[in-house]
């Protein structure tokens, strides 16, 4: 039997990683907060039964050891597949709480490996280890495109933090032979994707008004954004995730950039989603006064807001996802910016 352990299984990639792990029969533990509300189910609704979902956190060391060991002593399995996703995952937020987010995205990567750490050898041997790396950590690009030797040099605390748990990752892997790897992904959306990301609040946004005539639409049902200049590297969570499950079935462990080879502005984004409403935007005006326009009905639709803007930009991310593609021969489906935007807006 194969058993896997997912920190962060409410998060996007959590849902789609635990509907890929079902369908390869895995016994699937997760890991999830209190809050206020029952449990933080919204993404995993139709499938939670099929979970075993436990309170914990990656901040809380003695949590994840009784979590760990119970799954180890309650189960008789050939190998533990360890995917570590949880984080404070937006860039701009850890600007407003750096320490939570070193915390979290940083130490509670070292908090995890250091409980495999201390297993005893014939345990600690079955597990294999997944750290959610970003493509944020190469921050002001010393490369172009980046890839797995592609030095870093992050821009955000949030990024800071991600670096950290990238090497301390490596380090374990290397000091004391741990199945341990690094996914180096760029940026991926889906349905499912957090509301306060640009990709999907230009998307609900679209959906939002796709039906408004000119009677009922209002001054006020304006998409306001920070930054449209910078370039991000976007695909599919759905394609993303079995990249991390296809890192865990090497023989080796090893680190591997995750990316779609190309690169859009934000504006770029905007006026693709648009078009798929017959709506072709016009940009009016410079910077913090610039505004997108309905072209045909010259309704303003966009608006620029300082608020968005984050004290440091990374201005272009572009992968180069040829190690992935030929080592683990990882093909994404949804292979064009369309198809990921026709996805988002379905349903
Ligand atoms: P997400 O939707 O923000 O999900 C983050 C998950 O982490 C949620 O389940 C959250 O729980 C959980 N979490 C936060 N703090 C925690 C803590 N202290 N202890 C335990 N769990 C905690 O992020 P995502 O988009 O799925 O991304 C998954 C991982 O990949 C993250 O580590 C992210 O940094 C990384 N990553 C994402 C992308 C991307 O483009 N999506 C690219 C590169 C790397 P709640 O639901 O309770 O908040
Ligand atoms: O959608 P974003 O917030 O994603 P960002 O910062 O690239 O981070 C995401 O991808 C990373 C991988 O590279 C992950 F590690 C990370 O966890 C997260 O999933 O912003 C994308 C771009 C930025 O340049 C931002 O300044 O869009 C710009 N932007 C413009 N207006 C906006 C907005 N971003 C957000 N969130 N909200 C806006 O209104």
């Amino acid at each position: 039997m194969k058993i896997a352990l997912i920190t962060g299984i409410t998060g996007q990639d959590g849902s789609y990683l635990s509907r890929l792990l079902l369908k390869k029969n895995y016994k699937i533990y997760g890991i999830v907060r209190r809050n206020s509300e029952i449990f933080n189910y919204m993404r995993l609704v139709d499938i939670k039964n099929h979970l075993n979902l436990i309170y914990g956190d990656v901040t809380d060391s003695l949590s994840i050891s009784n979590i760990i060991n119970n799954i180890i002593s309650n189960n008789d399995y050939e190998v533990l597949e360890i995917y570590n996703l949880a984080a404070q995952s937006h860039v701009h937020i850890s600007f407003d709480i750096p320490e939570y987010t070193a915390q979290v995205d940083g130490v509670g990567t070292l908090k995890l490996l250091e409980n495999i750490r201390i297993l005893k050898k014939g345990d600690r041997d079955k597990i294999k280890f997944y750290q959610a790396g970003t493509s944020e950590m190469f921050g002001k690009v010393l490369e172009i495109p980046q890839t797995e030797i592609t030095p870093f040099n992050p821009q955000s605390p949030y990024a800071t933090a991600k670096v950290y748990s990238h090497f301390i990752t490596k380090n374990y892997r290397e000091s004391y032979d741990i199945f341990a790897c690094n996914g180096i992904l760029f940026n991926h959306e889906s349905n499912k994707r957090g509301e306060n990301f640009v990709t999907k609040k230009i998307i609900n946004y679209i959906k939002k008004i796709k039906n408004l005539t000119p009677d009922t639409w209002s001054i006020d049902d304006v998409l306001v954004l920070g930054n449209i200049n910078s370039k991000r590297d976007w695909g599919h969570a759905e394609d993303y995730v079995e990249a991390m499950w296809l890192m865990l079935q090497e023989k080796l462990p090893d680190d591997y950039v995750i990316g779609m080879g190309k690169t859009y502005t934000i504006r770029e984004f905007i006026e693709k989603a648009f078009k798929k409403i017959d709506i072709e935007i016009e940009w009016k005006g410079k910077e913090l006064d610039e505004v997108g326009l309905d072209k045909h009905t010259k309704n303003i639709l966009v608006k620029i807001d300082a608020k968005f803007f984050r004290p440091n930009e990374v201005d272009l991310l572009l992968s180069d996802p040829r190690k992935a593609k030929t080592k683990l021969n990882w093909q994404p489906k949804y292979d064009n910016l369309d198809k990921l935007i026709d996805s988002m807006l379905s349903d």
